[in-house]
């Protein structure tokens, strides 16, 4: 199971504390208590590996070092060590303490998001022409503690969107190296794969049904890995005596989870074209462009179809070269 949301707590590591402590040597009197040292900060990091929130499934608080106490001889107490914690490419970090959030979209760049307390001073940095003997001397302060909720959205170039049965995993694995499960039966993807063609990395998702929105099937909870994605390749089987109501149905569910999914960059694929003439494909294909005129009719058991869609992919693995 592909751990996508978790909620766990940071404790950053507290400062330590100044010493208060006097030299011995009666040539060189004075204060040498030493300053405590830094608490260890939290910090988050990239990982390319997608399943690795389950690190956060049992353990649920992660703390990093306090800094050690100051110590006689104008010695500081040592810092803390910092704790970095790994979480995969495209997990969104929502401070649940402060509201802050956080978008991890790079691979191995720290950021910061809980920092440890500064030390407190000892009493040699209180001393003063007046005060020759200062007991004076500082705790240290806390780290910050904050409860943090990680949710992880994929990040794709191209969702695969449509009802259960369509064709969307048959299609991820003849474009891509993956070797998702395909079946004839609703339901058979339970959570998203991914794949890359060139450049691109496609995400395939669970089939929407009529009322996902609402929990019906597998509900839309998965649709937050397609959000992140600029271009949906909505499928619709041939094989469908009503592809206009196919259609309307999963924009509805689009657009109920988020307006932001039907504002998308579209292309409508008539998937199994093998299974139907082509006065009936015709027929299914003029019914769409009604809709969005950007449609294709295709069958994984059809090379010259399946070119047409690999220069598809190929323009817009241009464009994102370009765009970058
Ligand atoms: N004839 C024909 N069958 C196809 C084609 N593409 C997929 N299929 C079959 O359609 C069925 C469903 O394929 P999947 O790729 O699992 O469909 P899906 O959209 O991923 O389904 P869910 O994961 O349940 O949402 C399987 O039995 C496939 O073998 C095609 O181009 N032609
Ligand atoms: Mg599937």
């Amino acid at each position: 199971m592909l751990i996508d949301d978790i909620t766990i707590a940071v404790r950053a590591g507290d400062g330590g504390k100044g010493a208060v402590r006097f030299n011995k040597n009666l040539h060189q009197y004075g204060p040498v208590g030493g300053s405590g040292g830094k608490g260890g900060s939290i910090y988050f990091i990239g990982s390319s590996d997608l399943g690795i929130l389950r690190n956060y499934r049992y353990k649920k608080v992660f703390a990093a070092d306090n800094g050690g106490d100051g110590r006689g001889q104008s010695r500081d107490g040592t810092d803390g060590k910092d704790l970095t914690l790994s979480v995969p490419m495209g997990t969104t970090i929502e401070n649940l303490t402060n509201g802050a959030t956080y978008d991890i979209i790079t691979l191995g760049k720290p950021v910061l998001v809980a920092r440890g307390g500064i030390g407190g001073r000892g009493n040699f940095h209180f001393r003063s022409s007046t005060n020759t003997r200062p007991k004076q001397f500082e705790y240290g302060k806390p780290g910050q503690h904050y409860s943090l909720r990680l949710s992880l959205k994929l990040i794709a170039d191209i969702g695969l969107v449509g009802l259960p049965n369509a064709g969307k995993t048959s299609l991820l694995n003849e474009l891509t190296r993956a070797r998702a499960k395909v079946g004839n039966y609703e339901f058979t993807t339970l959570e998203p794969n991914l794949g890359t063609f060139g450049e691109l990395v496609l995400a395939d998702i669970p089939g929407l049904i009529e009322g996902a929105s609402r929990g019906k099937g597998l509900g839309t909870k998965f649709l937050q890995h397609i959000e992140r994605t600029r271009t949906l390749f909505h499928l619709i089987s041939a094989e469908s005596d009503d592809p206009v109501r196919d259609y309307r149905t999963v924009r509805a569910e689009l657009g109920a989870y988020a307006r932001g999914l039907t504002e998308k960059e579209e292309h409508v694929l008539l998937s199994k074209s093998d299974t139907k003439d082509a006065s009936d494909l015709e027929k299914k294909i003029a019914s769409l462009r009604n809709l969005n005129p950007n449609v294709t009719a295709f069958s994984i058991h059809d090379p010259e179809r399946m070119r047409a869609i690999r220069q598809k992919l190929a323009t817009i693995e241009a464009r994102k070269r370009g765009a970058v």
